[in-house]
């Protein structure tokens, strides 16, 4: 695919090509450690390719390799910002937007697929569980290292991470805080499908294009019912505004608005109760 650089941004790379938008944090001399900054900024490129109805598919990945010939996919927050309440941004306010971030990715009604190649670790590691789908390298690296750095992520990192390896599994990552391949990733479900580096953006566009090819609807709904069955009444309000979504396309609907601006009683009899 021919990329198209979208914005200027510092601390990621935007691109878009054929329905698909690419999102790469572009820190690789920090093995793409993500500062408060860097979050806005892929929030910002997620919320754009949430409002482009040309794009149904997202890319995350990591830039790399870096300069010492190591990739990473992202290595969490930046440790060296970090002040007593969070990283510090520009103005030094202690941020831990990395939580809004994953609540923006599962609620994004497109398909995120995260691409990993290298380390990713930490709230990095977290950052590709949100995504809907990871396709890994050969040379993935994956990991919580929460209590040795003086950390943890309870939410998503947690509990979503338990619903998809297993509580045993998951409480493993999490305690011993080690570092898993990408095939035992794949083992343990952790990865949906392991290439060779040098193959990772083009399985990445594969698998988009694939599911670029079916309804953009039913892609929607189906995200919306998987998150329900784990993020409660949040989870519940994504799946029931999609539902609203198709009531309104409905002329049933149409019928009510129609009515009220008409100053007229709504004629909801020309519809059916569907058996
Ligand atoms: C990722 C890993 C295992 C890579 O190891 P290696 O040996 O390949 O690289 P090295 O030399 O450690 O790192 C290369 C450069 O990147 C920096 C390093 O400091 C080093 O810089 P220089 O010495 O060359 O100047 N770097 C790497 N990760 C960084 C980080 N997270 N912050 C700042 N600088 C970083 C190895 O680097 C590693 O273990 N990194 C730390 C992973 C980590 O503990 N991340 C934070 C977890 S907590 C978190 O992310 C979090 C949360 O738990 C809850 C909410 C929000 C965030």
């Amino acid at each position: 695919v021919l990329w198209q650089p979208i914005d200027c941004y510092s601390d990621i790379l935007y691109h878009k090509a054929a329905g698909i938008a690419k999102i790469t944090i572009n820190r690789p001399h920090k093995r793409n450690a993500f500062r408060p900054q860097t979050i806005a900024e892929m929030s910002h490129a997620f919320e754009d390719a949430r409002n482009d109805p040309s794009i149904g598919v997202v890319l995350l990945t990591g830039a790399g390799p870096h300069t010492d010939g190591k990739y990473a996919f992202c290595a969490g927050g930046d440790q060296s910002i970090r002040g007593e309440a969070g990283y510090l941004d520009a103005q030094g306010v202690a941020r831990l937007n990395v939580l809004d971030l994953q609540r923006q990715i599962r609620s994004l009604p497109k398909v995120v697929i995260a691409l990993v190649a290298g380390y990713a670790i930490g709230g990095g590691h977290v950052l590709h569980l949100v995504c809907d789908l990871t396709i890994a390298a050969e040379n993935a690296i994956f990991g919580q290292t929460g209590p040795r750095v003086g950390s943890f992520d309870g939410g998503f990192g947690a509990s979503y991470l338990a619903r998809i390896v297993g509580q045993k599994k998951a409480r493993e990552i999490w305690f011993l805080c080690r570092q898993y391949t990408a095939a035992q990733a794949l083992e343990m479900g952790l990865v949906n499908t392991v290439v060779p580096v040098a193959e990772l953006e083009a399985e990445g566009v594969r698998w988009a294009k694939e599911i670029l090819g079916h309804s953009p609807l039913a892609i929607r709904c189906l995200k919306s019912a998987f998150n329900a069955d784990c993020d409660g009444q949040a989870g519940l309000q994504e799946l029931a505004g999609n539902a609203t979504l198709l009531y309104y396309l409905s002329q049933e609907s149409a019928e009510g608005k129609q009515a009220f601006l008409e100053k007229r009683p709504p004629n909801f009899q020309q519809f059916p109760w569907r058996p």
